[in-house]
């Protein structure tokens, strides 16, 4: 792209001045970024344009990822990474006396998903782009991602997150390529030669116009395309009486709060209006543009599922599957077989959670006056469904209106996903397995073809080479840079993992992340870090089913302990928290709260606070997990066994060399069984126990209460004043889930067992080669958890595509 430093230089200022008019001298660290971001946009624009006409002229099958969320972050370092310019304008930008560091620092974090599962998108992007397969996303363009977090007085509070204030360097508005969605109206039937027409009268449009952005593949010049769709009010020419006008205001300012914002919750489904519209809009909009290229090429609707795959992550874009039935039928003159078979063959789902209070469920009486047509169609999917399983199952009622599709006035969007298309997965082995064995164990039984696991991944260019460049640099001075097109090579580093300069070299590096983090706590809260302690971490969305209230119930203990028995020695050890809690979670916040009560109390504590820190850190991130996650010794996945259905964040401190303390859940199985027990601390429950407990119904929280005094002294601690809690009761509602309301968690019967795995924590870390070599050969096995690997799987097993461009070797 830039032959050299002084290539570089001249054309940053040329820019520099063409598009804001000014000298470096008087250049902002913000300037530097806008002027560099628009660069490698425009010059991604060359291979994007070629990328699109290879696809055309060679008819290549083209993936569609259907997905509310893609939590990309950042842009600007990782496009600079793939289009491999990153050392050349670190190097320039030092000769122009920037830090590429800091100029980063001032991209907005594209905060456009909740958790794992928009953020699972985003790798899925980086790894389709490098590896060279058509796949793009498809999503909306939400004026306001998720809500940015303050910390006030130790309760969350939200902020709006306003991430397009200063504008987006990557994005293209194509006002061309918009299309036209319909809401509400009326179905009407009309009969034309013999066959039934579906005409939706008086309906009301909605623009959608797409923003895209580049998805710039590693190392060679392929682009792919993320397209995100806004909403926009259809302009009318008769506006010209007053009521007309304010009419059109209100219509205006309805149509608009389509992509006005993210639902922040996650994990937690609720029947909202608004949520169904945001929906529908994608998909309607997403199906008709890819039919739209589809028809380019001037084949038969016959031919699309040897042309198109429609993806669908969760089941939020479920409507994918009637809006397709909907045009092969309406538009395309399809019968209603042939249709079905072309839309089952196209369309693919991934489950990501078996959480009941996650699955979504519509109202028919919504369904049906928002989307008049899609409901008629979803109704005869439904007729067309229950009457097979009539045939199947004859008389057994109980079990077809278990399965049907609409039952009890309500869609039941995970039926009609697995119903409506070819290929159902999971994201880990474990979970896989239990969609199989018990939360779809019927659908198993009809469709055993459809079901199949992929398990998750992370893309290992954001998450190691772009979050770590100095491991990454260590890493290919000792086993060579095949690693990083192929990850699986990793574990080349398995023969080092005794060697002690190599151990040297990788503990200095992690010790160097640490006091990088440690700099930024300082900066953040006030307090300082001690980057010779442990870092133990927790970063992940806050829920229930994940237990940050076992941890900090342990933290409790822990201090406690340092208080009363003197003989007690630990390795010092700084806990760190990160957690956004959905805005309505009543518990999460509390738990939230009590954190930060409890770092309050032991970070002003000096009887211990040389020993034991805590932080919450605020408004985690993309962008901060990018400084956490390099500089964690520690990492805690401590879900109760069953309910995660993989985990992503697991993967990336792994890959970083950080030691897992886990249950058997998720991907951590398989991160056992590819690093080994040994190099990692499982504890507690196993998934097949935590089930065995909920349908005998035995366990008896309380009990544990009264026999383990470490677990008494902590659950007081929650509700009589004292070191963490500041007034009667403070948290009732936390003590009341443990002891009153039966520990659905299992955080008081799985205690003792962390516990135990802590202090095993304590003994192995001072063993500092054996801790070492343990997290060396954690980073060597991760390899498989690159998205890579898993888009690979994807692209052989599901959608049937291979890469039309290979890696540049250069
Ligand atoms: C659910 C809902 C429910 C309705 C309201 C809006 C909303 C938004 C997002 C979600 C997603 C919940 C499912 C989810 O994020 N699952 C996570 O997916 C990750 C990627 O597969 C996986 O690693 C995590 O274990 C899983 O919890």
């Amino acid at each position: 792209m830039f032959d050299n430093k002084e290539t570089f230089k001249s054309i940053f200022q040329r820019n520099l001045v063409s598009k804001l008019g000014k000298p470096l001298e008087e250049a902002t660290q913000e300037d530097v970024y806008h002027v560099l971001g628009s660069m490698i946009r425009e010059y991604a624009g060359q291979d994007w344009a070629t990328s699109n006409q290879g696809f055309k002229q060679r008819q290549d099958k083209q993936v569609y990822y259907f997905s509310l969320e893609f939590l990309i972050g950042r842009l600007l370092g990782n496009n600079l990474l793939n289009v491999n310019e990153l050392e050349l304008v670190r190097d320039s930008l030092a000769d122009l006396g920037f830090s590429l560091e800091d100029v980063e620092e001032q991209e907005a974090d594209a905060g456009l998903g909740n958790g794992g599962l928009g953020r699972l998108a985003a790798c899925f992007l980086d790894s389709l782009a490098s590896l060279g397969y058509a796949g793009h996303g498809c999503g909306i363009r939400y004026k306001y991602g998720l809500f940015e977090q303050k910390i006030i007085n130790g309760n969350q509070v939200e902020l709006p997150d306003n991430w397009l204030e200063k504008g987006n360097e990557w994005e293209v508005r194509r006002p061309d390529k918009k299309v036209e969605v319909k809401f509400w109206g009326r179905v009407e039937t009309q009969e034309e030669n013999g066959r039934y027409q579906f005409v939706t009268k008086d309906a009301e449009s909605v623009v959608a116009v797409p923003y895209d952005v580049p998805i710039i593949g590693y190392g060679h010049p392929h682009v792919n395309t993320l397209r995100l769709w806004s909403a926009e009010p259809k302009r009318e020419s008769s506006l010209d009486t007053p009521s007309n006008y304010y009419g059109y205001l209100d219509y205006s300012r309805s149509v608009e709060s389509i992509s006005e914002f993210l639902y922040p919750d996650d994990s937690q489904y609720e029947g909202k209006l608004l949520r169904l519209k945001q929906q529908y809009f994608m998909c309607s909009s997403g199906v008709q543009s890819a039919l739209r290229t589809f028809n380019k090429l001037g084949l038969s609707y016959d031919r699309l599922p040897d042309k198109v795959a429609f993806h669908i992550n969760d089941t939020h874009p479920t409507l994918v599957i009637p809006e397709l039935m909907r045009i092969l039928m309406d538009d395309q003159g399809y019968g209603w077989d042939e249709a079905w078979d072309i839309t089952t063959r196209t369309v693919s789902y991934t489950n990501h959670t078996t959480l009941s209070e996650a699955l979504e469920k519509w109202p028919v009486s919504m369904i049906s006056k928002l989307l008049p047509r899609i409901y008629m169609i979803i109704e005869e999917i439904n007729k067309r469904f229950c009457a097979m399983l009539l045939d199947r199952y004859p008389g057994d009622q109980e079990r077809i209106t278990h399965l049907a599709v609409i039952a009890h006035d309500q869609v039941r969007m995970a039926h009609l996903a697995i119903v409506g298309s070819h290929s159902v997965n999971g994201v880990a082995a474990l979970h896989t397995e239990i969609l199989k064995e018990r939360e779809m164990a019927p659908f198993y039984a009809l469709y055993p073809e459809r079901f199949n696991n992929k398990t998750n991944g992370i893309t290992h260019r954001r998450w190691l080479m772009h979050a770590n460049p100095k491991l990454s640099h260590l890493i290919t001075e000792t086993i060579g840079n095949a690693w990083i097109t192929e990850p699986g090579k990793l574990n080349e580093l398995t023969t080092v993992s005794q060697d002690a300069s190599f151990q040297e070299q990788f503990r200095a590096i992690k010790r160097g992340n640490k006091e990088r983090l440690a700099a930024y706590i300082l900066d953040h809260t006030g307090t300082a870090v001690n980057p010779d302690s442990i870092f133990d971490v927790q970063v992940k969305r806050l829920h229930g089913y994940k237990r940050q209230l076992l941890n900090i119930l342990h933290v409790m203990h822990l201090y406690n302990r340092l208080k009363n028995d003197p003989t007690f020695d630990i390795v010092p050890r700084t806990f760190i928290f990160g957690a956004k809690a959905a805005p309505s979670y009543y518990f999460a916040k509390k738990i939230i709260k009590l954190i930060n009560n409890v770092a309050s109390t032991i970070n002003q504590d000096k009887a211990v606070n040389d020993r034991l820190k805590v932080f919450f850190l605020e408004n985690y991130s993309v962008s901060l997990a990018e400084k956490i996650i390099p500089a964690a010794d520690v990492s805690e996945q401590i879900s109760t066994a069953g309910k995660e259905a993989s985990g992503t964040g697991n993967m990336k401190f792994m890959m970083n060399g950080a030691l897992t303390i886990g249950t058997m859940d998720g991907a951590n199985v398989e991160m056992a069984e590819q690093v080994g027990e040994d190099n990692m601390f499982i504890f507690g429950l196993r998934a097949d126990e935590v089930l065995n407990y909920v349908h005998s119904g035995s366990y008896r929280p309380g009990e544990l209460v009264s026999q383990d005094n470490r677990i008494r002294e902590v659950v007081e601690q929650l509700i009589h004043p004292g070191a963490f809690c500041h007034r009667e009761g403070e948290f009732w509602d936390i003590y009341d889930s443990l002891v009153a309301h039966g520990d659905e968690y299992f955080v008081l019967r799985d205690f003792a067992a962390y516990a135990e795995a802590h202090a095993a924590i304590d003994v192995a870390y001072r063993d500092i080669p054996d801790w070492t070599r343990k997290a060396v050969l954690n980073t060597a096995q991760s390899g498989i958890f690159s998205s890579d690997r898993t888009i690979s799987e994807y692209a052989t097993d599901i959608w049937g595509i291979e890469p039309v461009s290979g890696y540049w070797k250069g």
